[in-house]
């Protein structure tokens, strides 16, 4: 059997009615093809290409995922974020500077992303603080199966807001010609999920999601992709060129505004 409402939407824009049958569960994915110029995309991944990726952290994130960026999920001690994020941070800004882009594509995706929401993606706020607007990742190995909820991974709110539902948010910069897709499944987390995790890993072992009716996406380049990440999902393994991809979380608040964080 299978749920009508477990679907990808393909639209020219994300519209307030998308997003917020996102939100509802009218659908678990919604594409937006040539989200940005063309010229903005390839400016960005020549940029990126030239310069050195970190891993995330080895022991949690295996086989390796690239990244240009900070992310929090890398500095999260005792569900709460680490003193160390904001330092990573501040180096990191350096790190995209000296990209030397005229502009910040990341607040460009917020930008267009937002373009139909009322007032539109702001970066979230930590106790007062900017938290990061994105990273570059590169998971040519892919990533596991694994769910995102902010909820479950913090103590309390992570943001200065309560969020009532979390996206996804990839812009693809670079795919390969084979591999490289995007699996959603039909599974939420149960507890009873742990026995699959992987040991100090994010993620699960497949038999996690069972038969559950599953969605791939094969994004392509300049495709920009919001997802439900409560959902269990998995990026499979590239096969030949790299998968560099913009990232970001975004959550609804309490009072339906958009916030990004990295
Ligand atoms: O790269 C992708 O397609 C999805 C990566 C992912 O796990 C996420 O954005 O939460
Ligand atoms: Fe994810």
């Amino acid at each position: 059997m299978h749920d009508p409402f477990f679907r990808t939407v393909t639209a020219p824009a994300f519209t307030r009615e998308l997003i917020a049958g996102l939100a509802a569960g009218r659908c678990v994915a919604i594409r937006v093809p040539g989200f940005l110029p063309r010229a903005v995309l390839t400016e960005t991944l020549r940029a990126l290409e030239s310069r050195a990726f970190d891993a995330y952290g080895r022991q949690r994130v295996d086989p390796p995922v690239m990244r240009f960026g900070v992310g929090v999920s890398d500095h999260r001690t005792a569900g709460t974020v680490a003193d160390g994020y904001w330092d990573a941070l501040a180096a990191q800004q350096k790190a995209w500077q000296g990209l030397g882009l005229p502009y910040d594509p990341f607040e460009k995706c917020r930008e267009v992303l937002g373009a139909d929401w009322p007032g539109g993606v702001s970066v979230g706020r930590r106790g007062g603080r900017e938290m990061g607007a994105g990273v570059a990742r590169e998971p040519n190995h892919g990533f596991q199966v694994h769910f995102d909820d902010a909820l479950r991974e913090f103590s309390g709110d992570l943001l200065d807001t309560t969020l009532v539902a979390q996206f996804a948010f990839n812009l693809y910069l670079s795919v390969p010609g084979s591999g490289g897709e995007t699996v959603i499944w039909r599974h939420r987390w149960h507890p009873a999920d742990e026995t699959f995790r992987i040991p100090d890993s994010y993620g699960y072992r497949e038999a996690v999601v069972g038969n559950a009716e599953s969605i791939e996406l094969r994004p392509e380049v300049g495709e920009a992709v919001l997802i439900n990440p409560r959902y269990f999902h998995a990026v499979r393994p590239s096969k030949d060129s790299r998968r560099i991809a913009l990232g970001f979380a975004v959550g609804m608040s309490e009072t339906g505004r958009l916030f990004a964080w990295g």
